[in-house]
């Protein structure tokens, strides 16, 4: 029987040895962000990323995580960005705008720079189900995140758009001929 041709397929690998990644973590409920750090380092370390090729950068709260990993993305250009942050509930509607606002300026911040962003930012009813998802019942999102970052950070070098071809330079140029 002839061979069927398979299509061919692109995925990034779990490797970081040659990655650079940026952390953007908000201090705001740091007690369950530090947490989710922490699941981050072990995906990225256990993936193999010594810690000089691991950036991380604090800010105030989740709101800010976006305009963070925005800038970090168009200075330091790493391979990808995780985003890690806790929104929780309380008795205002403060809690829908900062976590909606955080959702959208992450996904505008990698489209804008290409950069891959995680998205580990807990949007919880209560504490005990952030507690939960930052290393007890249901694992540790910022785990999940370290190695979604690794995937995509590998993709991307892959994805890569080739480099157009330098424009000539006054010196390449051939000589005026003088009339
Ligand atoms: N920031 C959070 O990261 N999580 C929250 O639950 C939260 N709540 O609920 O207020 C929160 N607010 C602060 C916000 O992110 C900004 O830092 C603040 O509004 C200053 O811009």
């Amino acid at each position: 029987m002839p061979n069927k041709p398979k299509p061919k397929s692109i995925a990034g690998n779990l490797t970081a040895a040659n990655l650079r990644v940026g952390i953007v973590i908000s201090r705001f409920n740091s007690f369950i962000t530090e947490r989710l750090l922490d699941g981050a380092l072990d995906a990225l370390n256990r993936s193999g990323a010594a810690d000089d090729q691991i950036e991380i950068v604090r800010v105030p709260g989740s709101f800010e995580l976006p305009v963070a990993a925005k800038k970090l993305a168009q200075s330091h250009h790493p391979d990808a960005i995780i985003c890690i942050g806790c929104v929780l509930r309380g008795e205002t509607s403060h809690y829908e705008h900062v976590s909606n606002e955080v959702a959208r300026g992450i996904q505008l911040a990698q489209m804008d720079t290409g950069v891959p962003i995680a998205f580990c930012v807990l949007t919880c009813d209560t504490l005990e189900q952030a507690i939960d998802r930052a290393g007890l019942k249901s694992g540790n999102k910022g785990f999940e995140a370290g190695l979604a970052a690794v995937e995509m950070g590998n993709l991307s070098r892959q994805l890569r758009p080739a480099t157009p071809a330098a424009p000539p330079t006054s010196k390449s140029k051939s000589p005026r001929k003088r009339r």
